[in-house]
């Protein structure tokens, strides 16, 4: 019908709502130059490119986003990072879900693969992807950040945007099956207190961690945001250990083992450990603490003008729920209370917003969240008094953004 309509009766359709609105503005005690309303003349647009004016496209099997968004992850060779400056809530969509490989995506047929479960256990069990869908499925929302996180921002400001300084980690809502469930199959001998779990990739990741400690949470995973893992989350399994550091979250796994004590794997051993100032290492820090981050205003992006700016960031905390959120415009010397954006969930990315007027002067921003432990983040100088300046991993100091004059703003250092 509408393709039908003539241009003339269409243009004069457009006229007479235009007046309309202007209209109704006028009745407001506004002038029409005095709203930004987008005053168009309907003929500037090509009929062809006017989408009231040709049908529209198909529908389509799989859906993409539209052709005028970019928000793209940041990539090298062994990792990518999520564009936390672009993303809205607190669901990070699957296809800019940070990522990190030790020696790339492996390719697997599901139908090939297997898991097993042997090791101190009373009876060894080998499943297929397809059976483990059997079993009673659960869901949750969960973060997972590398523990590599931040570790370029010790000892200066390295990243320039909240992407390069905080992308190594993303929420997605989980599915699959409890750990538990299947270690029920298997039942446990009394002396299988810690798990060995093996990744199906090049790398054959493997990472162990006591069993107890995390058995009411540890999921068996083939979904993640509704549909099957992406194969850069771990198709077509994944352990999820939700708020324990990235590494130990192992993809394409394959097996687990249940042996008596730390398996001193490589990624236990040589790397993922924390040098004290003492010069002990120190291994096994599997929890990772409060942290969180404005992403926007955040660093490579520019206010338009003085006036109102509303501040948006993430916090989390992989020891449970966020309580609250501050913020700081002055670098620390006073701090508001920010407000939480629900859903508040524990172990999982929580999105907080605070109205701010900028002045127009030179401002530092900061936020630091609590969560339900009681725990506070940490200024990057109360860290380093504990963890000296050796460490690479496990740094979840306050982050700060200096807005410039002119508003641009950018990352900075402050101890
Ligand atoms: N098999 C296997 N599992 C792995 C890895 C890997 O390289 N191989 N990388 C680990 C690391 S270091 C992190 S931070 C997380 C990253 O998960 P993601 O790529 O889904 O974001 O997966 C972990 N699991
Ligand atoms: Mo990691």
């Amino acid at each position: 019908m509408r393709a039908k309509k003539s241009p003339a009766s269409k243009s004069k359709q457009s006229l007479s709502r235009r007046h309309f609105l202007l209209g109704a503005t006028s009745l407001l005690g506004v002038t029409a130059s005095q709203v930004l309303l987008p005053v168009i003349p309907a003929s500037s647009q090509p009929a062809s490119q006017d989408p009231m004016r040709v049908p529209g496209g198909p529908a389509s099997v799989y859906g993409r986003r539209s052709v005028h968004e970019q928000a793209q992850r940041l990539p090298s060779a062994t990792r990518s990072l999520t564009p936390l400056q672009d993303l809205h809530g607190i669901i990070t969509p699957s296809a800019l879900h940070f990522e990190r490989h030790h020696n790339g995506v492996p390719l697997i047929d599901p139908a090939q693969h297997r898991l097993l479960i042997h090791g101190l256990v009373e009876r060894p069990m080998l499943f297929q992807v397809d059976e483990l869908k059997l079993f009673p499925a659960v869901s949750r929302l969960g973060f997972i950040e590398c523990s590599g996180n931040t570790g370029k921002e010790w000892k200066r400001a390295h990243g320039k945007t909240a992407q390069e300084t905080h992308g190594l980690t993303s929420t997605s809502e989980w599915t699959g099956v409890m750990l538990k469930t299947l270690l029920e199959q298997t039942g446990v001998k009394p002396e299988g207190l810690w798990l060995l779990a093996e990744g199906s990739d090049a790398a054959a990741m493997t990472r162990s961690f006591p069993v107890e400690a995390i058995i009411d949470e540890a999921v068996i995973c083939y979904a993640q945001n509704g549909e099957p893992l992406r194969p850069e989350q771990g198709y077509p399994l994944r352990l999820l250990l939700p708020g324990w550091e990235g590494n130990t979250n192992i993809k394409w796994v394959r097996r687990l083992k249940l042996i008596p004590g730390p398996a001193m794997t490589r990624e236990e051993t040589a790397k993922y450990t924390d040098l004290m100032p003492d010069g002990v290492a120190q291994q096994f820090t599997f929890v990772m603490e409060a942290k969180s981050v404005i992403t926007h205003p955040s660093g490579n992006q520019r206010i338009p003008k003085p006036g109102f700016v509303e501040i948006r960031g993430l916090a989390w905390s992989g020891r449970g729920a966020i309580t609250a959120v501050e913020v700081s415009v002055d670098g620390g010397h006073t701090w508001r209370t920010a407000e939480l954006q629900g859903p508040v969930l524990p172990k999982c990315h929580t999105r907080f917003r605070l109205a701010w007027q900028w002045d127009g002067k030179e401002a530092i921003l900061q936020s630091r969240c609590i969560d339900d432990t009681g725990y506070r983040q940490p200024t990057l100088q109360e860290l380093v008094k504990v963890r000296g300046t050796n460490s690479y991993y496990h740094n979840h100091a306050i982050q700060s953004w200096k807005v410039l004059e002119n508003g641009h703003v950018e990352n900075v250092y402050i101890r």
